[in-house]
């Protein structure tokens, strides 16, 4: 390995790959069904590419391997570092932070050094892995500092950065108190990538707030320091998606629409099933989404034998006070709402605090006659994105929270701001009583637009705007799209 040299580095937290160890202490690799390793893997099979992340267990040291023609470099977490790295700075700093203030941001001196020493621990891996002039990509929050600590240590690479989340607006994010070596940090890369536009503007005006340097969109000017020379960072939204055919083959297999069907049967085929899909974490307003529900259901709007909200709970940072606090409150509101509600034979709430197989996903969805997406703020939600691409049936209403970044791009759904419960109740209302007609042409709409923006798309126009950021050679020699992408175009601007 000591030698091994590569065109194309992935750089992000949580490896593609998760550590089963089988009851006799054996261990293997099983790939998490993210669309991001989809959707990169065809640029990493052509370049022969690495991963470079961490494994998701602490203590565990391993030596790099290849899974299903991968190549993995495994990088180590002490317990210590995932408490202070992960579960601190990056789960309790900057996600609460980036998500608007939710909850209380929590700010301690040494989650900070810890979020530093893991960062450059990142930065040394992928400089020892990256070959002369190779592209690397760098993913989310939890590794802001990377492209420039990369920077200083490989000149000569092409540094891609990706967040996943949103960016806060200056007056939230100038709470932070290492807010200029964030940005200096993000700043190490050719090509800042953000969800939406508002948040590319949000970054834009706080690098113009703390440092001064001139902007106009999508350029960011850094001039020279003593350390590195002057340079044009591009910093544009690159909405993320999902693999779109693979969901709706997924969607459209017998065996999977047979368990939806079997699904409606098994909640005692009521006349409307509403789903929500989320991680159980506060930004996505499980709360608000069960006011609305149980306020619907108090005032006979819907009864509870005509209608069941099932609410997947997926578990998440359960080792994080907060995310403790959430479920406590979200599992004595569903046992409230069932209390009050609920007949021997219909429960009004079906929560479900597990994770499931993605066929069970693709039933879900294709059970539903109403999607909730509530969040308070998200970065894109996927989930909505999936119960469009799984509606091969051109039925279903999306109801979708503002917040979330999907709300861009998916304008046919019913668009709701989840603090206004009265404005969530009638457009559950809306959904319910909604006309097939109508429900088929928003949902046709929906699904064009999801099928033009695929995640091949977005990771083919990240690259080709890397690329291009850097002369347009691209090194990559991969299939890239051509730009001119999504209401959204970057001029060819000769770099200064
Ligand atoms: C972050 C940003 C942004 C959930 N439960 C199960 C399961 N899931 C899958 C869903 C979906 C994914 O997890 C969740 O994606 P989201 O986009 O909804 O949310 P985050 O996890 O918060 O992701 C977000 C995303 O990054 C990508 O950039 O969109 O804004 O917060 O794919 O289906 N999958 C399976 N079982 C479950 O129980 N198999």
């Amino acid at each position: 390995m000591a030698d091994e040299r590569f065109a194309f580095v992935v750089v992000s937290n949580r490896l593609p790959v998760d550590r089963v160890v089988a009851e006799d202490g054996s261990a293997s690799w099983k790939q998490s069904p993210g669309g991001l390793v989809t959707a990169l893997e065809p640029v990493m099979r052509k370049t022969e590419g690495a991963w470079v992340g961490w494994i998701g267990q602490p203590e565990v040291e391993l030596a790099p391997f290849t899974h299903s023609g991968l190549r993995i470099v495994p990088l180590a977490l002490t317990g210590g570092e995932v408490e202070l790295f992960y579960e601190g700075f990056s789960n309790d700093t900057i996600w609460p932070l980036y998500h608007d203030v939710i909850v209380p941001a929590t700010y301690h001196r040494d989650w900070w050094d810890s979020y530093v020493a893991v960062n450059q621990r990142f930065a040394d891996q992928a400089a020892a892995v990256a070959d002369v002039g190779a592209t690397v990509w760098v993913h989310d929050y939890q590794l802001q500092l990377v492209p420039r600590m990369l920077r200083l240590a490989r000149p000569d690479l092409v540094i891609g950065f990706f967040n996943h989340i949103p960016f806060p607006a200056y007056g939230l994010y100038s709470q932070l108190p290492w807010r200029t070596q964030i940005i200096e940090g993000l700043l190490g890369a050719d090509v800042i990538g953000f969800q939406r536009v508002s948040d590319a503007g949000n970054f834009s005006r706080a690098v113009r707030r703390l440092l001064g340097y001139p902007t106009r969109s999508p350029f960011i000017e850094v001039p020279a320091t003593d350390e590195l020379p002057a340079r044009r960072v591009v910093a544009r939204p690159f909405p993320i998606s999902i693999d779109v055919v693979a969901f709706e083959e997924l969607a459209r297999s017998p065996a999977v629409q047979a368990r939806a069907t079997q699904i409606r049967a098994e909640l005692g085929n009521p006349k409307t099933v509403i789903l929500g899909v989320d991680r159980l974490d506060y930004t996505k307003g499980i709360g608000h989404r069960l006011k609305a529900f149980s306020e619907i259901l108090e005032e006979g709007r819907l009864k509870v034998e005509d209608v069941t909200l099932v609410q997947v709970a997926s578990p998440s940072r359960e080792r994080v006070e907060t995310y403790k606090h959430l479920r406590d409150e979200i599992e004595l509101t569903v046992g409230r709402i069932n209390g009050d509600f609920g007949t021997i034979g219909h429960q009004a709430v079906n929560y479900l605090h597990h994770g499931f197989p993605r066929e069970e996903m693709a039933a879900l969805y294709l059970a539903a006659d109403v999607m909730l997406v509530t969040a308070l703020r998200d970065g894109m939600n996927l989930v909505a994105k999936e119960y469009v691409a799984a509606r091969h049936d051109e039925d279903g209403v999306l109801v979708l929270s503002e917040f979330a970044g999907a709300a861009d791009e998916l304008k046919t759904s019913l668009r709701i701001n989840p603090h206004d419960i009265d404005g969530l109740k009638d457009a559950i209302m809306q959904a319910v009583d909604m006309p097939r007609a109508e429900r088929r042409k928003r949902m046709r709409s929906l699904r064009k637009r999801v099928r033009e923006n695929d995640v091949g798309h977005w990771s083919r126009s990240f690259l080709r705007t890397l690329s291009d950021a850097n002369g347009g050679i691209d090194r990559l020699g991969a299939d890239l799209d051509p730009l001119g992408d999504l209401e959204w175009t970057v001029e060819r601007v000769p770099k200064p």
